[in-house]
């Protein structure tokens, strides 16, 4: 009688910690690359005016980096990024020598998280922009607009998300309490 109800209780108590862990789990939201412009992968003989990027939802605005770096690793993306919706464009000085290029983006997802990566394309054909037109990489040219300067200290966690932690602590807690709870009934 007293043992099968301890075992409830603590049952009980188990479930409920494990709910609670379960319910508290951060949804993960990460904007998605979902297609570009070039497209990834792609060869174009067509010196390309500017690149976008467009996710599965509209990102933070104002956190965007974008760079076009080509095969002799000049980065060709010009001006300040436009974030419309869920596509984010730059503009792209004439590029240069044919080959691999790739763009390479960091947005920050409407959950606050950093979201980055790169899409290559291949210029089949020499542009009309000599290295000499594109601003060396670090330049302040390349390195102009605030979004790149905030980046690293205004985005909020790391891909790691939330510590989960604090849920496991609490989890614990409530299942101890619920193991006395369950201590105590049984004994009175
Ligand atoms: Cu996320």
């Amino acid at each position: 009688m007293r043992r099968p109800r301890l075992v409830r209780g603590g049952a009980v108590a188990l479930l409920t910690g494990l709910a609670l862990l379960l319910g508290t789990a951060p949804a993960w939201a990460h904007s998605r690359l979902e297609s570009s412009d070039p497209a990834a992968g792609s060869s174009t003989a067509t010196v390309p005016q500017k690149v976008s990027l467009t996710f599965n939802e509209p990102v933070q605005p104002g956190f965007t980096v974008i760079t076009v770096i080509g095969p002799n690793g000049d980065d060709y993306h010009s001006g300040q990024v436009s974030e419309v919706d869920d596509t984010v464009t730059v503009g792209v000085l004439p590029l240069g020598p044919a080959g691999r290029y790739q763009i390479g983006y960091r947005v920050v997802s409407a959950d606050g998280h950093p979201v980055s990566g790169s899409v290559p394309f291949t210029l089949t054909t020499p542009g009309p922009g000599s290295s000499a037109a594109a601003p060396p990489r670090g330049s302040p040219a390349a390195a102009s607009g605030p979004s790149t300067a905030v980046v690293p200290t205004a985005a909020p966690a790391d891909d790691g998300g939330a510590p989960v932690w604090p849920w496991i602590v609490g989890a614990v807690v409530v299942v101890a309490l619920g193991m006395g709870a369950a201590l105590r009934l049984g004994r009175s």
